[in-house]
């Protein structure tokens, strides 16, 4: 994996990751704030030094992966630094995620200790794997486990040499066009380049409180939120989840002067200041509005700028290409589009033959640069696929360019991948779980357009003979709540008697969606 694709610039990497910069900042700035309770940049560093010990005296070894199964704390960000600091792998993992998708990850990653909050899935799963996987517990430990604040309470340790440049320093899993989720693997090198050129092209820095209420387990929250805070300073206000009150107040009261959200996000934002108008006040204050991560409706952007004057930034981005096309900063944030590339990253877009599109065609995105994942963690013949024989990544996303050069995404080649909420969904994983459920003969999972979530996940399936066919819709979301993080349960269940196939047999994925056409919401 070192020394794969991507990862072919070297950077000055001097004593310690770029990624952990900012911990040269005055050691009593605010660093991470926690709902009024700060963490510092020196407490940080030396914090981080301690559990950095405390991992090397438990075994972890650099190039050892380390899973975080935790909600947004000062342990993660404790945990993230110590990890980065000494060349070891941070693997977040969704705390959505129920025991199978859990346990594929822990398994996957090969992970050789793991920080789980006391009684949740990752627990769970980690107890199960107790001869294979040190567990260290947020809470109160089990017999055979430590607690958190054992691995915080012993010395500080020297710190190790700096990782290279195409050291991995993350794996963060993402689901793709096949069942199961594959973990992307990052570079130090790679994440410091990508993540210097879009900050700078925001002009992030010092300065800056950011309202964070993204999750920290994928590269939107993890990347631009907290590697950001740690590469160019500035403070994080972290909320545990998503709260359109708490973002205001942040804005009102806590001085903040940037807000990085999903469109789902800035939905229900428009619904609070639709409700109560007078907080757009607040909000007006503030610096700079960014979105991503899904495609923010045009009507999003224009009703945010009626209430607050602010256009939001709307940028794309992928796990394994990181962040790729942004908006400007200065100059027109167009409605319905994401912009240009970000400095240092090539795109460009092709037909089904990887040919370049002629100016004003429609063609795939495909993308160069140092951003770019080094592999899929142990998947080699995925990341051959992944990319073009000369080295650009398949992202599988369809888009134009307009005449004046911004960059319009019109889809996707799979219909196989859906995103709602912001969150990557496999619609074949999906289709698996349901299958295991004996009523079911055939399934077919899509995601139908929805102005608030981006895409509706909705469920056409063929009961077996002899079932109670009424009682299916209820079983099957009781079944998915059972395998499926909560995000990716079918919203809808159709019971029907064959799906749409062509004269061979084969089914005819874009064709499902006609079969919700006309039927009145449930
Ligand atoms: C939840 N609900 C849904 C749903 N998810 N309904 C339809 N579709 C969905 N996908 C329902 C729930 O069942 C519940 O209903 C109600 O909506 C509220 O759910 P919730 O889960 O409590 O909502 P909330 O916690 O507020 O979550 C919404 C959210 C979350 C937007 C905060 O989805 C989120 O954090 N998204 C961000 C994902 C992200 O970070 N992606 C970045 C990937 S990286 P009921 O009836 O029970 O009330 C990437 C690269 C890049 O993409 O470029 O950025
Ligand atoms: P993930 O695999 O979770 O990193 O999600 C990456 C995918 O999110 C991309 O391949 C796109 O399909 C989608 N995406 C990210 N940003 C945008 C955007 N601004 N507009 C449309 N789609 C986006």
């Amino acid at each position: 994996m070192r020394g794969g694709r991507g990862s072919a610039i070297t950077l000055g990497m001097g004593t310690r990751s770029p990624l952990l910069a900012a911990l040269d900042r005055p050691p009593l700035d605010p660093a991470f704030d926690f709902d009024g309770s700060a963490l510092t940049f020196g407490a940080l560093d030396r914090s981080s030094c301690r559990i950095a010990a405390g991992l090397a005296r438990l075994g972890v070894r650099p190039g050892d992966r380390v899973a975080w199964f935790g909600p947004s704390s000062p342990e993660l960000i404790e945990l993230l630094v110590a990890v980065l600091r000494m060349g070891a792998i941070h693997v977040p993992i969704n705390t959505r995620y129920q025991s199978e998708e859990t346990a594929h990850v822990l398994d996957d990653s090969g992970a050789r200790l793991a920080v789980v909050a006391e009684g949740s899935v990752g627990h769970a799963c980690t107890r199960e794997r107790a001869s294979a996987v040190t567990t260290v517990v947020l809470g109160q430990p089990g017999p055979g486990e430590l607690s958190f604040e054992a691995l915080r309470n012993g010395d500080e340790a020297a710190d190790a040499p700096a990782p290279a440049a195409d050291a991995v320093a993350m794996l963060v899993y993402t689901s793709g066009t096949t069942g199961r989720s594959k973990g992307v693997a990052l570079t130090h090198g790679g994440l410091a380049a990508n993540l210097d050129a879009i900050l700078g092209l925001w002009r992030l820095g010092p300065d800056d409180r950011l309202a964070l209420c993204l999750p920290l387990f994928h590269v939107h929250g993890l990347g631009l939120g907290v590697l950001g805070t740690l590469m160019r300073g500035g403070t994080a206000l972290v909320a545990q989840r998503f709260d359109p009150a708490w973002v205001v107040d942040a804005f009102a009261s806590r001085g903040a002067t940037v807000f990085m959200g999903v469109p789902t996000m800035y939905a229900r934002l428009l619904e609070h200041l639709d409700a109560t108008p007078a907080d757009a006040r607040a909000l007006s204050k503030g610096r700079l509005f960014t979105s991503g991560s899904a495609a923010l409706p045009a009507s999003h952007h224009q009703a945010f700028a009626r209430h607050t004057g602010h256009a939001v930034l709307e940028r794309y981005g992928m796990t394994e290409t990181g962040f790729t096309l942004s908006n400007p900063y200065e100059g027109e944030r167009r409605a319905g589009t994401v912009g240009f590339p970000v400095p240092g990253v090539e795109v460009r877009l092709v037909d089904d033959a990887d040919a370049p599109c002629p100016p004003g065609e429609t063609g795939e995105i495909q993308v160069r640069g140092p951003g770019l994942l080094a592999g899929y963690w142990g998947l080699d013949e995925a990341t051959r696929a992944a990319f073009t024989g000369d080295g650009w990544f398949r992202t599988g996303d369809v888009a134009f360019v307009d005449a004046d050069g911004y960059h319009h995404i019109v889809g996707r080649r799979s219909v196989d991948i859906i995103k709602s909420g912001g969150f990557k969904i496999s619609a074949r994983e999906i289709e698996d779980a349901l299958l295991e459920h004996p009523a079911l003969a055939e399934a077919a999972v899509i995601g139908l357009p929805d102005p608030v979530w981006g895409e509706r996940i909705v469920a056409a399936v063929v009961a077996r003979a002899g079932q109670d066919v009424r009682a299916l819709p209820a079983a099957l979301g009781e079944h998915c709540a059972r395998q499926l993080a909560d995000f990716k349960k079918p919203r809808r269940f159709l019971v029907v008697e064959s799906l749409p196939r062509n004269a061979l047999g084969k089914l005819q994925k874009h064709r499902v969606a006609e079969l919700f056409a006309g039927l009145a919401p449930e």
